[in-house]
This record gives C-alpha cells, structure tokens and sequence, in this order.
C-alpha cells in the first residue's frame, strides 16, 4: 500500500500533537505532553479509491521553528501547518515554516494551513478578514479544533486529496 509520510508544522502550544490524537484515536486530553524526538502515527485511509498509509510526523519537545531542518521535512508529501487561534503571532510562524519547508520540497508540495482552537473562538486574535486574505493567495484554509474533533478529519482528507491529485499523471492516454 503507498504510504505517504506528512509532516505537522507550527509553533509551541497550537496543538500538533492534540490534532494528530484526535485524528488517530479521537481522544482529546487537556494535559500537556512534552517529551523528546519524533513521533510517528499511522492511519490508513480511502482516498479516491485508493488506500493509503499517512505516516504522521510529530516533533515532540522542541518543535518550535528552530527545530525545524530538512531532515524532519524531507520525504514529506505533505504538510499540516497549524496555528493557534488565540495566539495572532503563531500565524506568522506558520507562514514562516511553510516558505521554509516549501522552498526545500517545492513549491508545488500539497500543503493545508489549520486555524486550530476552534472551541475557543471568543477569544481569537485572527480575524475572518485575515483568512480570508490567505485563502485568497491560494493557500487552503481550514478551522480546527482538536477539542471537539471539529473538522480533523477533513484537514486530513482534504491534504490526502491533494497528494492523490499530485501523484497523478498531467494527461492521460485513453
Ligand atoms: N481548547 C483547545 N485546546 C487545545 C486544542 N488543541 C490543543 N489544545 C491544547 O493546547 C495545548 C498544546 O497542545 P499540543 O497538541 O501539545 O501542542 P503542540 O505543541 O503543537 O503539539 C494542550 O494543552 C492541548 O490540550 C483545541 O483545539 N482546543
Ligand atoms: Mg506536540
């Protein structure tokens, strides 16, 4: 079965790692998990009728950008860039990774930018002009929330989408 590895981008806290428990086992827990490495998740899906493993890759401890080198991305064939609602300045880290990760995968690497914390809305520093403005430079936009599992497994499929349609061929012979 092909397998796809993707990689979760974002700054400390916007929860990566909540996203990815959700996704994988539906659970949300309140409690912060810190510990060191990379993490490595599966799950297989059905996308366009073609099964797939999403190795989902997790850096764990110090995952703010810094961290972020071409060993963790690389062989990514996609990637889940993940803000925290709350926090306005998580954006422009995330928008940061992506011109990092993308100028070492290329820039045509399908890629989905989440607004996560979706259950804590009232207090959201990004506005829907804001997002409006990223969807409208081309970027696929999605809010989240790892909480209420809010739009999780359409984040995944809709990036899982983008990886069958870029692995297919331009034109087809018939
Ligand atoms: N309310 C709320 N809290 C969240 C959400 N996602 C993550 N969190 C919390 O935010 C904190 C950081 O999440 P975590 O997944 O560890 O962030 P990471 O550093 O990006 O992996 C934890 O306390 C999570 O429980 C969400 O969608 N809503
Ligand atoms: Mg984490």
């Amino acid at each position: 079965m092909l397998s796809k590895k993707i990689c979760m981008l974002g700054a400390l806290a916007v929860g990566k790692t909540a996203l990815i428990q959700q996704y994988v086992r539906s659970i949300f827990s309140d409690s912060y998990l810190s510990s060191v490495g990379v993490k490595v998740s599966k799950k297989t899906l059905t996308v366009q009728e073609t099964p797939m493993n999403l190795l989902l890759w997790d850096l764990e401890g110090q995952d703010d950008y810094n961290a972020v080198n071409t060993s963790y991305i690389k062989g990514a064939a996609g990637l889940l860039f993940v803000v925290d609602g709350t926090r306005g300045e998580t954006l422009s880290v995330a928008l940061m990774l992506r011109n990092t990760a993308l100028d070492i995968l290329g820039h045509n690497t399908p890629h989905v930018l989440l607004i996560n914390k979706e259950d804590l809305n009232d207090s959201w520093e990004i506005t829907d002009k804001v997002l409006t403005s990223l969807k409208n430079s081309g970027i696929t936009v999605l809010k989240t929330s790892a909480k209420t599992g809010l739009n999780v497994e359409s984040a995944f499929s809709a990036l899982a989408e983008m990886m069958v349609d870029a692995d297919a061929p331009a034109t087809m012979d018939t």
